[in-house]
């Protein structure tokens, strides 16, 4: 049994978690036509409360942030309640969970909502919106500064609404090519305002939106997800690294309760990073590490042996075994994740 993962941790004053593995945030696509948590849902996260924190699935902060079907949001009160049911139902059984706030940018597709799709440049993206092939990806809109202005709040009052919900905190997803990674890779940000340029242009939009979402809901519950290394709707640029360094640096002075790497496979190299996304942001990062990645219970404990990083995120193996912790502990085999999974949500 990889002993470390089961101890205690304090993330800070706020938060203590009863063992380092966090379910990571995984889409699922089963809110219902509003947007809403299910009563299946509520099942599906109870039943995972023994991972030390849960990370919801990604959940829009807008309507114009929706990029796929029936992803929930956090906008509407019967969102808010919806998800209410979800955390009452994971506090009931001893776990904790914060809310990964989302807002795909470039990636959204009018198709789920009125409106433009927004992004730092007028750049698209190649292809269609998953599991509706009929969806082709249109030139997004370059936002204006009153509109990132508007962005920045609405991200803000998503975080105040994960706290009703009674979430213990949230996730800011900065990851894996959305709206706040657009920002900080130069194949998606061609901005020439105060947004683009340099990279203390380029990671102004993602310091903004921590910063505005601590100041409402305390530093102490806000975790920020980041791809250092472009692997999913995006392109890498040797010039992404400089961003990077800008902006990892400056969230040491933030006291996140922690950073997350967003990867699918931690092995993946970064010629501009100099080897993988967790080992860059551990040479910068001073605070709590979140790694993850095609991770088994050993190889992440050993990682986390080894200083790799602090905390280990599991994704597809807590799709496969909602008993992922109890399975481990015990030493039992656990079961093969495998994409047909992702039809029904048990
Ligand atoms: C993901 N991942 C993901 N990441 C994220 O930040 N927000 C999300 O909503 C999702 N959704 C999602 C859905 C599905 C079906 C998969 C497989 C993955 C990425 C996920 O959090 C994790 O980084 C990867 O799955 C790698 O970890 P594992 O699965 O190898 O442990
Ligand atoms: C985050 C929303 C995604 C919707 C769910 C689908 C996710 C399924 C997995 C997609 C796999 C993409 C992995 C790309 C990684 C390439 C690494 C070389």
């Amino acid at each position: 049994m990889p002993q470390v993962l089961f101890e205690n941790v304090k993330l800070n004053n706020t938060i203590s978690l009863n063992n380092r593995i966090l379910m990571a945030p995984l889409t699922r696509c089963m809110a219902d036509d509003d947007l809403v948590p299910t009563d299946d849902m509520v099942k599906y996260y109870a039943k995972r409360a023994k991972a030390g924190l849960i990370i919801s699935e990604a959940t829009i902060i807008r309507p114009d942030g929706q990029g796929y079907p029936n992803t929930p949001g956090l906008f509407t009160h019967a969102q808010i309640a919806g998800w209410k049911k979800v955390t009452d139902a994971v506090h009931a059984e001893g776990g904790k969970m914060f809310a990964q706030l989302w807002h795909v940018g470039r990636v959204a597709h009018p198709y789920f909502f009125d409106g433009e799709v927004l992004a730092p440049s007028a750049i698209g993206v190649e292809g269609t919106v998953p599991r509706m092939r009929e969806l082709t990806y249109q030139t997004p809109k370059a936002v204006t500064q009153e509109e990132i202005t508007q962005l920045v709040a609405d991200y803000a009052q998503a975080a105040v609404n994960a706290i009703e919900a009674g979430f213990d905190g949230v996730e800011i997803h900065g990851a894996n090519g959305y709206l706040i990674d657009q920002f900080l890779h130069y194949a998606a940000n061609q901005r020439t305002d105060e947004y683009g340029q340099t990279p203390e242009n380029m990671s102004r939009f993602a310091l903004e939106v921590t910063d505005a979402v601590a100041d409402r809901i305390g530093a102490d519950r806000v975790g920020l997800r980041v791809s250092p290394g472009a692997y999913f709707n995006m392109d890498g640029d040797q010039r992404d690294r400089a961003v990077f360094d800008v902006l990892i640096s400056a969230l040491n002075s933030r006291n996140l309760a922690y950073l997350h790497v967003g990867i699918f496979d931690d092995a993946m190299e970064f010629e501009y990073l100099g080897g993988s996304a967790s080992a860059y942001l551990r040479s910068i990062y001073k605070g709590t590490l979140v790694g993850v990645g095609s991770y088994t219970a050993e190889s992440g404990a050993e990682a986390i042996q080894n200083q790799k990083f602090d905390l280990l995120a599991i994704g597809r193996p807590f799709i496969a075994n909602p008993d992922y912790v109890e399975k481990v502990k015990a030493g039992q085999a656990v079961k093969e994740y495998d994409e047909s999974m992702l039809a029904t949500l048990d």
